[in-house]
């Protein structure tokens, strides 16, 4: 341990963190809002604004709180949180109080005065890490949980919120642990007889499970991450093919400006819906073609763009013209849509891609096109059941790890010391992907996504 650290630690002793307050409830007017306080002095905080003894431990009472003038401020039910039981870990006191701005400002006023401090984003949850509640993945699984919009989000915040994530590092972290005591047994007490060779062959089978593992796990996350941040459909195509039409059906309103005129759509115009419990963008696009108008010109950038960063893209062909250049850029697992099937006929060619014949007109075809959008997602990028990898931060841990375990499988046989040596940087991998390494700048980035009071 560095001087810093352990000078870190000693302040860590001396001071207990200061009695912080915040609004757990969103602020606005609604018939109840619950404060929240948490530190040492939340009992004592309690009993001045109640002037009475504390409550029995995690039951409501209905309280009258005044100020320090004895003014009446609310009448709340109150619960006291004792730690080392509560969320945080601190001792912890609840007011559920009227939820008008009014009692709000007052009862806050009145902590204020008690000399308590204002909650930073996440100062709550970040306690409750520090106080070893919950590990970093846990609270990220919590911060996604506040933020679900979606089923499919609810349902992978509140696995990876119970340790889903967690149980599965821990089973990594045992192999890793597994072949660095056979390691470290081959550095301390050389066998005469047991050649390097012996230890590649006890050591080999634990860690090749493992890069195993950790491999799926990466392959598994594009999953995990597009449940959280949702997925990009871009609607693409040459100009007047029908594609604000189309988005304007899938969206089943007038999103977009429909027009005769080519060039009519120069901003992405974006759409909002669930998919098989995933929330979906779909972004409608300037249409594709060369042009002198510098604003049209922009629009076509910006498309091309959406398209190359979009999850899936929609190629829009107008059956009733030639022009099939947006076969382009399209890539395999793309969908071609055929529009105007009212008035055009149908496509002798036969692409390799999924395609569909609608017209934006009549709505014909549209269910296909939905019910095939939906089976694409559900089998591309719906989460499973397992929890998983969920956010960047993880894949860089587990990609740092697996870099690490596959020079140590290669080092087994040559040098033992440098296989521990990689063994422990990929043990380190895990710790921060746990949060327990000491790493102050990824903590500070992970809480401060929280909303206040949380
Ligand atoms: N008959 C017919 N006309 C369509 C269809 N889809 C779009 N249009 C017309 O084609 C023109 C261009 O449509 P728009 O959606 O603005 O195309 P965009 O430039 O690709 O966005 C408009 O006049 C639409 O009314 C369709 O399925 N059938
Ligand atoms: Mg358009």
């Amino acid at each position: 341990m560095g001087d810093y650290e352990s000078e870190k630690q000693m302040q860590h002793e001396q001071i207990s963190p200061q009695t912080i307050f915040a609004l757990a409830t969103s602020a606005g007017r609604a018939g109840v809002a619950v404060i929240r306080v948490s530190g040492s002095d939340a009992g004592s905080v309690l009993c001045a604004l109640s002037g009475r003894k504390l409550p029995a431990p995690r039951i409501a009472r209905l309280r009258i709180l005044k100020d320090q003038n004895g003014d009446t401020l609310d009448q709340a039910l109150v619960l006291w949180l004792p730690g080392p039981g509560s969320f945080t870990g601190e001792d912890m006191v609840e007011l559920h109080t009227h939820g008008s701005v009014a009692v709000i400002e007052a009862v806050s006023h009145a902590l204020y005065g008690l000399g308590l401090r204002q909650a930073a984003p996440g100062e709550f949850t970040r306690r409750a890490f520090e106080n070893g509640k919950l590990d970093l993945t846990e609270a990220e699984g919590l911060a996604d949980l506040i933020d679900a919009q979606s089923e499919g989000q609810r349902r992978q915040a509140l696995r990876q919120m119970g340790g889903g994530l967690r149980e599965i590092y821990e089973g990594w972290r045992g192999l890793i642990l597994d072949a660095l005591a056979m390691v470290e047994g081959e550095i301390d007490f050389p066998d005469e007889d047991d050649v390097p060779d012996a230890l590649a062959h006890r050591a080999a089978p634990g860690l090749a499970e493992l890069a195993s593992k950790l491999k799926a796990a990466l392959q598994d996350s594009n999953r995990g991450e597009k449940v959280r941040s949702g997925l990009d459909i871009a609607i693409i195509g040459a100009p007047n093919a029908g594609k604000s039409s189309i988005l304007n059906r899938l969206a089943r309103r007038d999103a977009a400006i429909v027009s005769a005129q080519a060039g009519t759509t120069r901003d992405i115009v974006e759409i909002h819906m669930h998919i098989a419990g995933l929330p979906v963008r779909f972004s409608d696009t300037a249409g594709l073609r060369e042009t002198d108008d510098s604003v049209e010109a922009e629009g076509v950038k910006r498309a091309r763009l959406r398209a190359r960063d979009a999850d899936i893209r929609l190629g829009v062909i107008d059956l009733t013209s030639n022009n099939n250049a947006v076969l382009d850029a399209l890539t395999v697992d793309d969908f071609v849509v055929y529009n105007k099937a009212d008035i055009g006929k149908a496509p002798k060619q036969n692409v390799s891609r999924e395609t569909f014949l609608v017209s934006a007109e009549t709505g014909a075809g549209f269910a296909d096109l939905e019910t095939a959008l939906e089976r694409a997602i559900i089998s591309r990028f719906a989460q499973t059941e397992q929890a998983g990898l969920t956010r960047a931060r993880h894949v860089a841990c587990v990609r740092k790890a697996l870099c690490a375990i596959e020079n140590a499988c290669e080092n087994l046989a040559i040098a033992p010391e440098l296989a521990g040596a990689d063994l422990r940087v990929a043990l380190h991998a895990i710790k921060e992907l746990a949060g327990e390494a000491d790493i102050e700048a990824v903590l500070d980035r992970v809480f401060s996504q929280f909303c206040i009071g949380k």
